[in-house]
């Protein structure tokens, strides 16, 4: 079997798929995509073949003859083809949904709006400062996380969703490192922060950790 991860050690969308994998005790190549270096290599021919989207992740599975981008897309194809460990999505269609959903406040309501070409346009375009720009990143963190924050009062256990880590933790814990980054105050959410704490403290997410990448730092 041969997997490949395109990705970049600090993007949250290669992150969620790093953690994924591991959940999923999968073994990989890891191909780093430098997203500032070299003009960003995502915007490269050789990279945009394999993703015309110039967005990083991108998960090859030879063996299928399967090339795939947008990192939820790929967290699902992994949970059914490798079906057998920790499932990310629970079998009932209310509980699954409700994953779902939080996993896409998180994917299609926060990230975007502090993804590296939103910030850069921000600064280039509408003459924002570096500080301004992360200020902006923080802010739409913030308004994710307060509504979050609130949804995992009534939900919570160990996990997002009681003792089971699903795809909303796989989403989450690398949302928090970013709000982190971004300098986002994580005492106003409790839960969220226990639960960060939680996953933390697994493998899975150990060996994802952007920190733990062989491109950290670079
Ligand atoms: N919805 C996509 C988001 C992909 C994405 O925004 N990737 C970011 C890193 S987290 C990226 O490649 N940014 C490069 C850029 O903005 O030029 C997914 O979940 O895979």
């Amino acid at each position: 079997m041969s997997l490949k991860l395109y990705g970049y050690w600090r993007s949250t969308a290669s992150y969620r798929v790093r953690i994924a994998l591991n959940l999923k005790g999968v073994a990989y190549e890891y191909i780093p995509v430098h997203l500032v270096n070299n003009g960003g290599e995502q915007h490269q021919d050789a990279y945009k073949q394999l993703n015309p989207n110039g967005l990083v992740p991108t998960f090859v599975d030879d063996q299928e003859d399967v090339i795939l981008n947008q990192s939820m897309a790929i967290i699902e194809y992994l949970d059914e083809r490798f079906d057998g460990k920790g499932r990310l999505l629970p079998a009932h269609a209310t509980e699954r949904a409700r994953v779902r959903a939080l996993a896409q406040d998180i994917a299609c309501d926060i990230q975007p709006l502090g993804n590296l070409r939103v910030l850069n346009a921000l600064k280039e375009n509408y003459k924002l400062t570096q500080p301004e720009a992360f200020a902006w990143a923080a802010n739409w963190i913030q308004k994710g996380f307060d509504g979050i924050e609130k949804r995992l009062a009534t939900q919570a256990g160990k996990y997002c969703f009681d003792f089971d880590v699903t795809l909303a933790d796989v989403c989450l814990i690398p949302q928090v490192y970013n709000a982190m980054r971004f300098g986002v105050d994580m005492s106003r959410y409790p839960l969220i922060s226990k639960i960060a704490k939680n996953c933390n403290e697994l493998e899975a997410f150990i060996a994802a950790h952007p920190d733990n990448q062989p491109d950290a730092d670079s």
